[in-house]
């Protein structure tokens, strides 16, 4: 397994610049003929090919004459005596058989492919790096019986009949595009066509392929593309460029989905959708999935990444497109507050683990595993900061400036920071240093008010902690967004020191800085980092007092959020000490005063609220301290929603009352906002009230207050829980989409034997290893999620982790190396946990036949 870092890019020796593809589709024998034009670019070197040991070479021929200079090995093919030439490679491959879903596969009956990151080398010899770019056509022959529909990128421009009931379809894709966004999909399938006109007048045909008897779920989907396509003219002024767009949903599929040009395959989690199925989270995700891949179009297809190190020049910037859409079609704060818990919950735990690495990672042994919340989200937060800093006219001209420059180009972060300073006049220079230096940032905050001059003084310390990856860390440019308060709530304007937009951005540059405000009449309350302006952790001395009015008066809902999270963490830290030490729970009065008051109000925001009454997770709370004691941590926790729905009981009913009446079972974002309230509040409820979640559960008409009820059954394990269990169960077990939400609540049982249940659920006749969506519902749910089993003192959690890894080693390197991760976050479980772990880890380094997916892992977490 064999490290490559950015700092050795090499530009190619040779480049590929159309691509003729034949491929005659059969289970185990696909034929592929690729005819490449190929260009020399450096004399004397040697044409390199990427290749895979699956791959079965029949023959190489040059400008159509048979050629045998030419060095094959597991993973390459390296040709000699060549130079620009016409080069014919025909191989065979065994779809039935390929089990990792990379490269061509079959899930269900249907052949489709994954090529990202390096895919097409499973599909034929190829220089299979982003920086080639080639036009394309594919011929596809099959069967007509089982196989109607084949599909590839680009415009379908030949086709015709041959003999024995087969067919064939020739595509092509006039953009130039590096291999790992080619697709093929062929199969029988349900088809929902639909029409967009772009702003020019141009007729694109929309067509959305589910499996026979889905088409009844494929409408919203349709609607999120639509609303795509018309989002990223309005916001970003980009068209679409080719007349069609398809999206295939399948049911075995590692990632979310695959933006493939003309061609998105989708994972069916993120196409299928109806009120009985689907949550109005499952609805949220499709707009933002859709969104996503369709944004793919311009930010990684016409524009791409040079080398994968520059990954998060599209991803994180595609993830900034897909927030700002959703943020802009619903509910901007709670889409905010939502990415930061992502961010906080997960990537933050990333950066003080093993797996540490800045957005553009410098050493990778195994691409697939960099397609983490560090590249993703936190890229996402540097676009974010670069949107701040700038603001929306300059951004959208550095983007127009990035388009001008880069269009049909392979390109590095350093060509987008550069686009986006030159077209602003913003030096951005230290900002870059976002894309080097890896780790959370900390804050340290600490104020002066000189009532005699009425002056602010704020101060603020950067420090970057040391991570696994990197020992020394240099101050950031850090945008603060700030708001001071007085005692009453009211905002202070601000006077007196470099700010930028509306005069509340701070440029924090140096390790400390001094901001002094001017004419502040009063000593003032602080709010940081309105919006979350910069992925930090942020540390400053607040009273309760302070807090609480925070959380009541703050104009920005973040901050409001935020401020009551600081709260819950203070009395969860305090009750875990208490219950360690004999003491009983306590809370004060003011704290569940504040949450009566949000409850009360008569403008109740039902979103807004709603993310107030959800508390943070077992898993998170175990961050806030440096040795967690998990069970205690999670019985704290259990003992504040007890007593906050013993001490709101009133307030809570009322309400549940209240947004039973109002919900009407659609879409609105107001009633999306009602049934999450009411969701939330039911999982107070159930620690009072079984026959209440029991009633809501057989009278709920949606998914949403299904899931709700029987989440809040689950989770306080009543006494009808069970048997709310089975008549799910046996409503839905022919559905596995469906089945995946039943597994999640097994697998976060929290009875004691919540192991053995998840080991016996590996037989459910609805579940299979071979399916990375059921595997994760219930394996890498209980893992991840189940804090108390998983981490058990006796190990158990930890062996079954490492059987399952080791079936999946060879079968899905990919689904396991993603499993892998509670495994390898071991920071704050003590020695004795962590010590089980390390010899689990040496067990699974010790396998002779370990991928490079989880030897890179396993072997940073045991360094
Ligand atoms: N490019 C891989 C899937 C995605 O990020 O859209
Ligand atoms: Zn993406």
């Amino acid at each position: 397994h064999v490290a490559k870092y950015r700092k050795d890019y090499l530009s190619p020796a040779f480049t590929t610049e159309h691509v003729d593809l034949d491929i005659i589709l059969d289970d185990h024998r696909t034929k592929v003929t690729a005819i490449l034009d190929v260009k020399q670019l450096r004399e004397g070197e040697v044409l390199h090919l990427d290749g895979n040991k699956s791959l079965n070479l029949l023959q190489i021929l040059v400008n159509g004459q048979a050629h045998d200079d030419y060095q094959c090995s597991d993973d390459s093919l390296t040709i000699s005596g060549i130079g620009s030439c016409q080069l014919t490679i025909v191989n065979e491959i065994d779809p039935k058989n390929n089990s990792a879903l990379e490269g061509l596969y079959k899930s269900g009956d249907a052949f489709c492919t994954q090529c990202e990151a390096e895919g097409f080398r499973r599909i034929t010899f190829y220089q299979d790096r982003p920086d080639v770019l080639a036009t394309f056509t594919t011929r596809i022959e099959a069967p007509k019986t089982g196989y109607p529909f084949l599909l590839s990128n680009g415009n379908k421009v030949d086709g015709g009949e041959l003999d024995n009931d087969r067919h064939w379809v020739r595509w092509q894709d006039p953009f130039p595009k590096p291999c790992y966004l080619f697709a093929l999909v062929a199969g029988d399938f349900d088809q929902l066509a639909d029409t967009f006109t772009t702003r020019s007048g141009r007729q694109v045909a929309l067509e959305i392929f589910v499996d026979k008897g889905n088409l009844y779920r494929a409408h919203h989907a349709m609607e999120s593309l639509k609303k795509s396509m018309a989002w990223d003219e309005q916001r970003f002024d980009l068209e679409y460029d080719l007349d069609i767009y398809m999206v295939v949903a399948v049911d075995f599929f590692n990632m979310g989905a695959m933006e493939n040009k003309g061609l998105n395959v989708f994972n069916s989690k993120y196409v299928l959708a109806s009120p009985d199925t689907a949550t109005d989270a499952d609805y949220m995700g499709i707009e933002s999935v859709i969104g996503h891949e369709y944004f793919h179009n311009w930010t990684g297809n016409r524009v791409t990444c040079r080398d994968w190190f520059q990954l998060s020049l599209k991803e994180g910037l595609t993830v900034f497109r897909d927030q700002e859409f959703s943020s802009d079609l619903n509910y901007r704060s709670v889409k905010r507050i939502n990415s930061v818990r992502i961010l906080r919950g997960q990537q933050f735990v990333e950066d003080a683990g093993p797996m540490a690495h800045p957005i553009r990672p410098e050493k990778v042994i195994e691409m697939n595993n960099f397609y983490t919340l560090t590249v993703y989200e936190k890229g996402a937060e540097v676009i974010r900061m670069i949107h701040t800093l700038l603001g929306e006219e300059k951004f959208q001209a550095g983007m127009a400036l990035y388009f001008q420059r880069h269009d049909g180009q392979a390109v590095t972060c350093d060509d987008f920071t550069q686009a986006m300073q030159d077209a602003s006049g913003i030096d951005l220079g230290l900002f870059r240093r976002w894309y080097s230096q890896s780790g959370t940032p900390q804050l340290d905050v600490s104020d002066r008010y000189d009532a005699q001059t009425k002056q602010y003084h704020l101060t603020i310390r950067q420090m970057t902690p040391v991570t696994a990856d990197q020992d020394e860390k240099l101050p950031l440019h850090i945008p603060v967004d700030i708001e001071l308060l007085t005692d009453a709530g009211e905002s202070i304007a601000l006077v007196g020191c470099d700010t930028q937009r509306n005069g509340a951005v701070l440029n924090l540059r140096d390790q400390e800085e001094t901001f002094i405000f001017e004419n502040v009449a009063n000593e003032p309350t602080i709010c940081l980092l309105q919006q979350f302006s910069a992925p930090v952790k942020c540390h400053y001395d607040y009273s309760d007092e302070q807090l609480l009015r925070i959380t009541q008066f703050a104009t920005d809902t973040f901050c409001r959020w935020d401020a009551l999270q600081h709260l819950i963490h203070k009395y969860i830290r305090l009750n875990v000490h208490n219950q360690q030490n004999g003491g009983v729970f306590e809370l004060p009065e003011s704290f569940v005063d504040v949450l009566r008051g949000a409850l009360l109000d008569p403008d109740i925001d039902p979103a807004f609220n709603a993310l107030l009454f959800t508390l943070p997770s077992t898993i998170e709370l175990i961050q806030l301290f440096d040795e967690a004691d998990i069970a205690t941590i999670d019985s704290v926790r259990g003992k504040l929603m007890q007593y906050l729905a013993e001490q709101l009981e009133d307030e809570m009913t009322a309400l549940i009352h209240h947004a039973s009446q109002i919900d009407h079972n659609d879409l609105e974002a107001i009633q999306i906002g009602w049934r999450s309230l009411k969701s939330q509040l039911l999982q107070f409820a159930a620690f009072r009230d079984e026959a209440l979640i029991a009633n809501e559960y057989r009278q709920a008409q949606t998914m949403t207050m299904t899931l709700a009820a029987l989440t809040a059954a689950n989770q306080a394990d009543l006494p009808c829980r069970d048997e709310l269990m089975r008549d799910f169960e046996k409503k839905w077990q022919h559905d596995g989409l469906v089945m995946d939400k039943w597994f999640n609540l097994q697998a976060t049982y929290p009875g004691t034997d919540a192991l053995q249940r998840v080991k016996s659920l590996l037989k459910h006749p609805s579940f299979s290893l071979s399916n990375p969506n059921r595997t994760r519902a219930l394996v890498g749910r209980f893992c991840y999620w189940n804090a108390v089993a998983f981490h058990a003192e006796d190990g158990s959690g930890y062996e079954f982790l490492s059987e399952i890894l080791m079936q999946l080693n060879e079968n899905n390197p990919q689904l396991a190396a993603g499993l892998l991760t509670p495994l390898i976050q071991f920071a704050r479980l003590g020695k004795t946990r962590q010590a089980k772990i390390k010899v689990i880890l040496g067990k699974l380094a010790a396998l002779p036949n370990i991928s490079g997916d989880l030897y890179e892992k396993v072997d940073k977490a045991l360094s």
